[in-house]
């Protein structure tokens, strides 16, 4: 068994749209009811996924979801002969999925009570747009991980309880294949902006995956970070191994969460942006801290960040300094995610997190070259070039979209996701 990190990034769906529905993510309120280009949003995630290979990672991909998603809208009362009626328009056609960071909460195998790698899906009940995702993803991660003998997949906790998955926790430990500390994230306030992870779903999370409590830390975000844009913890914080890298504001209690990981871990390296340096309002702009933290091929860690890290000045300043310094990561890359960013969506919200054996993974779900030309070729045949407001409502455009998908799924060899 060789237990590696595999990043699993979500394909940007034919549907890519801006439609402002997330209340507290400043990206999706400020570009609400501009024109999207989802055949470029999805070749740059493409692009991500080439950049990340040829630095010797690992790559997986996820498909769309189909949208609209016509089960969740029977549940409404919406006939599939029906026009989707237009309150509902942007919810049903979400191409939300692509953030594959909020499709479940991963613990590897090293880490729970029967050795087998957990995966629990996640609800996303706090937004209308999210919270019919999981039926789809649910399906999607067992085909990928079908085989029992090292995956076991959980529905997702109750909707009493908001779970947004993988972006609200970190996995700190020595390497891939130790065991490792667990940390979840959750939100209590966000002054203005709903706290949408709950503490009560991230606690059965971890008594559903069998986790050591001696292992296992729950840490409440800043009021002040939700409030001032960070909806998911991986907008201010990333772990990769034994190094967290955080805003000095992410953590209502940083004092306690670093004195645990101290005594959890003696080997932990935490790599603090000082506000004084970054304000909050540059972290969120930036998405400093939603790049990819990863372990390079040829030892040390590298940063997967976004343009926008290069462009924001005091961004980049601090992480060319970090990067010339002593510290742990020392490689700086920069991807363009633009289209995915303008609703809230870094390098690191694109992708889930898996720690297994690729042998023990569907390997139609697993990325080389030759497969991103086929995934490529396909989206740039039948993805949409734009989509402005309104354009949902053109059944044309629906049934396309709609197309567009089945044909990704065939050149993925994935139909029965259809
Ligand atoms: O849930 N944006 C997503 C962005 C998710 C980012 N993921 C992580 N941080 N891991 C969200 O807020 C905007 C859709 C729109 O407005 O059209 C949206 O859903």
């Amino acid at each position: 068994m060789t237990l590696t990190e595999i990043n699993f990034d979500g394909i940007i769906g034919p549907s890519h749209n801006y439609a402002g529905l997330s209340l507290g993510n400043i990206a999706s309120a400020s570009h609400a009811g501009q024109t999207s280009r989802p055949r470029e949003a999805a070749l740059q995630g493409i692009a991500k996924m080439r950049h990340n290979l040829r630095i010797g990672l690992p790559q997986g991909a996820f498909a769309p979801l189909p949208r609209p998603d016509r089960p969740w809208l029977a549940e409404l009362g919406v006939g599939s002969k029906d026009a989707v009626p237009e309150s509902l328009r942007y919810a049903a056609f979400s191409a939300s999925a692509m953030w594959a960071a909020n499709a479940a909460t991963v613990s590897p195998a090293p880490d729970t009570a029967d050795g087998r790698c957990h995966l629990t899906v996640a609800n996303l009940k706090t937004m209308a747009h999210r919270s019919h995702e999981w039926p789809d993803t649910l399906r999607q991660l067992r085909l990928a991980f079908s085989d029992e003998r090292h995956f076991r997949i959980h529905d997702p906790v109750p909707p009493a309880y908001g779970d947004e998955g993988a972006a609200n926790h970190m996995r700190l430990c020595r390497a891939h294949d130790a065991a490792g500390v667990e940390v979840f994230v959750y939100g209590v306030s966000g002054g203005p902006f709903p706290a949408r992870q709950h503490v009560e779903a991230s606690r059965a999370i971890a008594r559903l995956h069998g986790l050591d409590e001696r292992r296992t830390i729950f840490a409440a975000q800043a009021e002040e970070a939700i409030a001032a844009g960070a909806f998911h913890n991986d907008v201010v914080a990333v772990a990769n191994e034994n190094v967290l890298f955080a805003h000095e504001q992410a953590f209502a209690d940083k004092q306690a969460l670093y004195a645990d990981l101290r005594r959890m871990l003696p080997e932990v390296e935490i790599v603090e942006v000082p506000a004084a340096r970054v304000s909050l309002a540059d972290a969120v702009a930036s998405y400093l801290f939603n790049a990819q933290l990863v372990t390079l091929p040829e030892g040390g860690m590298g940063l997967v960040l976004p343009e926008e890290a290069r462009g924001t000045q005091a961004v980049w300043t601090w992480l060319q300094e970090m990067a010339a310094g002593n510290g742990p990561i020392r490689k700086l890359f920069v991807v363009d995610v633009r289209q995915s960013m303008a609703n809230g969506g870094g390098p690191a919200c694109l992708r889930l997190r898996v720690v297994a054996d690729p042998a023990t993974v569907d390997p139609r779900v697993l990325m080389d070259e030759a497969k991103l030309d086929r995934i490529a070729s396909a989206i740039e045949d039948h993805w949409p070039e734009t989509i402005a407001p309104g354009d949902l409502a053109d059944p044309a455009l629906v049934a396309r979209i709609e197309s567009a998908r089945t044909a990704l799924l065939d050149a993925m060899d994935l139909r029965e996701l259809l």
